[in-house]
């Protein structure tokens, strides 16, 4: 089997936590600008697993290696788990995310600490010749603060606060999200997967 494993984004922030996260995997890991993959996917599952495993097979149809894609998002309780699979595309694609995450705060504006609740999903699906297609699912619980806080990270994570630490993930160092993230856990989970069917292999 390939030593390969291309990546179904076109997200660079995603990329850099995904080769953090599998570093020690051992394995080449491409994103799919990088493999040379340049194709149009219509995401419209209506889970985070449905849209991974869209994203993993349509780039799974352009090569040979294991692929693997990453459906994220943030569930906001009060707003009925709004933006959820929709969270890149919230207030229109182009929009910056100062506004998207200011428009949020402004959604949210008197409600209480314990009603701002909310979470990052990360589905990871996995694409292997010959294997049946996984998909794992992580998540991290938080609640959405009352104003953007951090440089770190990207998209959502000024407005999103861990409990334990009363910051947001975009006040965390990269390796402190990592260890803690919706992306890392669900990774975590796919990196198991991956080393047990390589030894099997
Ligand atoms: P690909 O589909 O090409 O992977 P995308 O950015 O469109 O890239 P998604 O459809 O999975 O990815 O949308 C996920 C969005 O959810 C992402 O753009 C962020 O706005 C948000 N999000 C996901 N993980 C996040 C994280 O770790 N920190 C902050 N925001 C995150």
């Amino acid at each position: 089997m390939s030593r390969r494993i291309i990546f179904a984004t076109g997200n660079e922030h995603k990329m850099i936590e995904i080769r953090q996260i599998l570093g020690d995997l051992g394995w080449e890991i491409l994103s799919m600008k990088e493999a040379g993959i340049s194709i149009d996917i219509v995401e419209d599952g209506t889970t985070f697993e449905e849209n991974a495993l869209i994203k993993a097979r349509a780039v799974a149809s352009c090569c040979d290696d294991i692929v693997l894609a990453d459906d994220s998002g943030l569930e906001i309780d009060y707003l009925n788990k709004e933006p959820g699979i929709y969270s890149s595309r919230y207030a229109g694609e182009d929009t910056s995310y100062d506004i998207k995450n200011q428009m949020l705060l402004d959604r949210l504006r008197g409600v209480p600490r314990e009603k701002r609740t909310a979470r990052f999903v990360c589905a990871v699906a996995a694409v292997i010749p010959g294997q049946e297609p996984m998909v794992v699912r992580g998540t991290i619980e938080g609640y959405i603060g009352e104003q953007p806080a951090g440089e770190n990270g990207f998209g959502y994570d000024p407005i999103f606060y861990v409990e334990d630490r009363n910051c947001s993930t975009a006040e965390l160092t990269p390796e402190e999200k990592n260890a803690r993230s919706h992306r890392g856990n669900a990774l975590r989970q796919m990196r198991k997967k991956l080393k047990n069917l390589l030894t099997e292999a």
